[in-house]
């Protein structure tokens, strides 16, 4: 089978012209069999502070045309030793979060049916708990490595079960999750009472706080997460206001003193050889945006979980 990579800019004009695919990839349409499908999700209504998410994949398209086929640290070609592709949006609603879900659950597990590993653009961070069912569906229960600033392990809000600060509880809950491999980095913001971190440990979560890079070597932290999900099956999960907003304003609920691009991409980068199954990049929103920074992070962070997963068959 011969693998497509990125539209060639010297044959159909440079990288800033036409319309723009993920890292200017295939459509999954177009090719004969996908190894790892990015997809878009578009869905932001389990907002609880500024909306935008729902722009989020159309964004990080624009922002992805600069990737380039060879990464230079963990000396690989995401593109060539797999067949990457776009596979467009989710067709979600945007009124009702029970049907939403319910599709996106539909579509992720038509998506991965046959082997296909999702590279996932949001949306809020409700869509991680579809993605995880479909993962669960393909894997069993799986291990989550869950970059964020916040905890993502609430309850019910506004009488809501299904929002984007619980999905991670509800994961926990129907048993997607290996309770003893999980773990949370970059973790500061939006605590209401201390107990929800106790609630949070039995969700299945350890936490390294965004404050402990201030203290710890980047090699600490990968050795922990590393000893933490083991060698099973994981899910790496990014909510892309785990970065300072410094890195990351075009985002929904921005917290202070978060962790660079640079430290993210560093302890990405020592994850090398991990069995991840799926992935996401949610939370970007691109009205708070500026000069594309927050698309930027987010499409570099795909690729280098795409990168990951290439290293990690
Ligand atoms: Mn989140």
């Amino acid at each position: 089978m011969s693998i497509i990579g990125q539209r060639d800019e010297e044959e159909f004009g440079p990288r800033f012209a036409g319309i723009a695919t993920f890292a200017l990839l295939p459509m999954a349409a177009d090719v004969e069999k996908v190894d790892i499908a990015v997809v878009g999700v578009p869905f932001d209504s389990g907002t609880s502070f500024r909306p935008g998410a729902r722009f989020g994949p159309a964004h990080i398209r624009e922002q992805s045309r600069q990737l380039h086929p060879y990464h230079q640290y963990l000396d690989a070609f995401p593109f060539k030793e797999l067949q990457v592709a776009d596979a467009g949006d989710i067709p979600v609603e945007p009124y009702n979060i029970v049907r939403a879900v319910e599709k996106i659950e539909t579509a992720a597990k038509a998506l991965t049916s046959s082997g296909t590993r999702i590279a996932a653009m949001g949306g809020d961070h409700t869509i991680a708990l579809p993605l995880l069912r479909a993962a669960h569906a393909a894997h069993g229960p799986v291990a989550v490595i869950h970059f964020d600033a916040h905890l993502d392990t609430w309850d019910v809000l506004y009488g809501e079960s299904i929002w984007h600060g619980s999905p991670f509880r509800r994961a926990a809950e129907e048993g997607l999750m290996d309770l003893n491999r999980c773990q949370h980095v970059g973790i500061r913001g939006g605590i209401y009472d201390p107990v929800e971190l106790v609630e949070d440990g039995q969700a299945g979560f350890e936490i390294i706080h965004a404050q402990e890079f201030q203290n710890r070597s980047i090699e600490d932290l990968v050795s922990q997460i590393q000893r933490r999900v083991g060698t099973g099956p994981v899910y790496i999960s990014v909510d892309i206001d785990v970065l300072d907003p410094a890195h990351a304003p075009g985002t929904g609920t921005p917290e202070v003193a978060g962790i660079s691009t640079r430290e993210f991409f560093s302890v990405l980068r020592g994850l090398r050889g991990l069995n991840i199954v799926g992935c996401d990049v949610v939370e970007v929103a691109p009205a708070y945006d500026h000069a594309g920074i927050t698309g930027l992070a987010a499409a570099h962070t795909l690729w280098e979980l795409i990168t990951l997963m290439g290293l990690s068959r």
